[in-house]
């Protein structure tokens, strides 16, 4: 059987994926890009149309969501939240809240601080998201009151890597001040993990 192959830019969402890997054990193709693949990589498109980073190619199927493709990343591993679990719910929304809600905001922060050419870059607009992304990730302040280390099931899920995706990609936008202690707390110890930095160094090659 072929590796999956996963497209990645450094600490772009793909960056859940190439966490999930490491945390899995599993061996992948890794191919580095440039970012953002549709100004520097356009024979990219002949992978994925979309230009979007992550892709994972798989016996010749491709996936472009990082929470689906870290759902298939988790499958048989303790990373997984099975549908047996009393949390497979609340896993799965964790694993949509990620991405839809909670990395939307500091996607449109990334674009008028980092990606807009100096002239069309909006202070306004990074202000107001990262306060619409603080009121959002009260949710996981939320989730974490009661103490518990761990997001859902009692154990470092798949929840974990794609939540904590977006919470530490809030820290390297400047928006680190509207977490709550808690989330801080739980950021630490999902930074701390191996599985994190393994896959930061990967992909600084
Ligand atoms: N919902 C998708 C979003 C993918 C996405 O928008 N990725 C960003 C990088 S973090 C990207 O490729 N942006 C470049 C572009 O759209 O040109 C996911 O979770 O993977």
């Amino acid at each position: 059987m072929t590796r999956p192959i996963l497209y990645h830019c450094p600490d772009a969402r793909s960056l859940r994926c190439m966490w999930a890997v490491e945390e899995a054990g599993i061996d992948v193709d890794l191919r580095l890009l440039k970012f953002p693949p549709r100004a520097f990589e356009p024979e990219y498109r002949a992978i994925n149309p979309l230009m979007t980073i992550p892709a994972w190619v798989e016996d010749g199927r491709l996936m472009t969501e990082s929470g689906a493709i870290c759902e298939r990343i988790a499958v048989d591993t303790p990373l997984e939240v099975r549908r047996s679990e009393s949390d497979y719910w609340d896993a799965r929304n964790w694993l949509h809240r990620s991405d839809a809600t909670l990395t939307f905001p500091l996607a449109v922060m990334i674009r008028y601080t980092r990606v807009e050419p100096e002239e069309r870059r909006l202070p306004q607009a990074v202000d107001d998201y990262k306060a619409f992304f603080g009121g959002r990730a009260r949710s996981i302040e939320t989730a974490l009151a009661d103490g518990r280390e761990w997001l859902v099931a009692g154990r470092f899920t798949i929840a974990d890597i794609a939540v904590g995706y977006a919470a530490f990609l809030a820290t390297t936008l400047g928006a680190e001040d509207v977490l709550g202690d808690a989330t801080r707390a739980w950021l630490n110890r999902c930074m701390a993990r191996e599985g994190f930095n393994r896959a930061r160094e990967r992909q600084n090659g």
